[in-house]
C-alpha cells in the first residue's frame, strides 16, 4: 500500500494543532503507520531537506525545524502522497485554498506548519530516513469494509 511522510512542524506542535492536523487524515480515511515526537538533529534536518542545500532560506529553514519539536508520522492509503499534499495546500499559506492545512491555520511559507512528501520515491526515501523498519507497523483499521469496496 501506498505511504508517505507527514510532519508537523515546530510552529504547529507550539501552537496546540497536533490533534487538528492528525484528524485531518485520520477522518479522511488512511491508515497511521508510525509516529513519533521527537527533536530533530541538524543532520537529519539537512539530510530531509537536502534537495534544498543551495537555497537561500536552507539554513533558517534547519534553524527552524531543529528549534522545537515535530511530530513526525507515516501514513497509508490508496493515492496517500498526493491527496495528503491536496489536504496540506500550497507552500505559501496564502495562496492555500480555505479547507486546507495551511490554508486554515498559518500565514507565512516559513511558519507553514507541516510537510508531506511530494512524490512515491521521496516519500520512501524520507520514511527510511525518519524511520527503522521495526517503527513501521503493519495492522488493519476494523473500519476497512466501511470505506473500501
Ligand atoms: P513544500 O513544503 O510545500 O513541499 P518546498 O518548496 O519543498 O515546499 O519547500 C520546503 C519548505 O521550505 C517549505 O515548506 C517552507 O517551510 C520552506 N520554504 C520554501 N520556500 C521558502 C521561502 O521562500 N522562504 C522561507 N522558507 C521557505
Ligand atoms: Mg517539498
Amino acid at each position: 500500500m501506498e505511504r508517505t511522510f507527514i510532519m508537523i512542524k515546530p510552529d504547529g506542535v507550539q501552537r496546540g494543532l497536533i490533534g487538528d492536523v492528525i484528524k485531518r487524515f485520520e477522518t479522511k480515511g488512511f491508515t497511521l503507520v508510525a509516529m513519533k515526537f521527537m527533536a530533530v538533529s541538524r543532520e537529519l534536518a539537512e539530510q530531509h531537506y537536502d534537495v534544498h542545500k543551495e537555497r537561500p532560506f536552507f539554513q533558517g529553514l534547519v534553524d527552524f525545524i531543529t528549534s522545537s519539536p515535530v511530530v513526525a508520522m507515516v501514513w497509508s492509503g490508496e493515492g496517500v502522497v498526493a491527496s495528503a499534499r491536496k489536504i496540506i495546500g500550497a507552500t505559501n499559506p496564502l495562496t492555500a485554498e480555505p479547507g486546507t492545512l495551511r490554508g486554515d491555520f498559518c500565514i507565512e511559507v516559513g511558519r507553514n506548519l507541516i510537510h508531506g512528501s511530494d512524490a512515491i520515491e521521496t516519500a520512501q526515501r524520507e520514511i527510511a530516513l525518519w524511520f527503522s523498519d521495526a517503527e513501521l507497523v503493519t495492522w488493519e483499521t476494523h473500519s476497512k469494509p466501511w470505506l473500501s469496496e
